[in-house]
């Protein structure tokens, strides 16, 4: 008797840890999936077409070397957002190299 209540012990405790060991492969699994779908997400802007005004800010309907600069100016230097709001595409007051990058790419229309 006490031998088989070893071996069920034995038993369920290998059971759980084949159990713990399958979760945490799942665990893991999900987490590499779902980190690879926001990875996959979060780069898609990357290869969107850039907005057409955006480093205009003259309003002129042309982007300037000169304006493309001054949005760089912006996003790496200390000069202030409101120098040139066009430079800043989505308003949050800040501009991104992506969207100084993208003041270039207009510029060079
Ligand atoms: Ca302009
Ligand atoms: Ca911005």
């Amino acid at each position: 008797m006490a031998p088989s209540d070893e071996a069920d012990e034995g038993m369920t405790l290998a059971e759980l840890a084949a159990l713990v060991v399958t979760l945490a492969t799942l665990g893991l699994f999900w987490a590499w999936a779902w980190t690879a779908m926001l990875n996959r997400s979060s780069s898609s802007p990357v290869c969107r077409q850039p907005p057409a005004i955006l480093g205009d800010c003259d309003g002129d309907a042309d982007v300037s070397d000169l304006e493309a600069t001054l949005c760089w100016g912006i996003e790496s230097l200390s000069v202030p957002t409101s120098a040139c709001p066009a430079c800043d595409y989505n308003g949050d007051g800040v501009v991104t190299v992506q969207e100084a990058q993208w003041a270039t790419w207009n510029a060079r229309r």
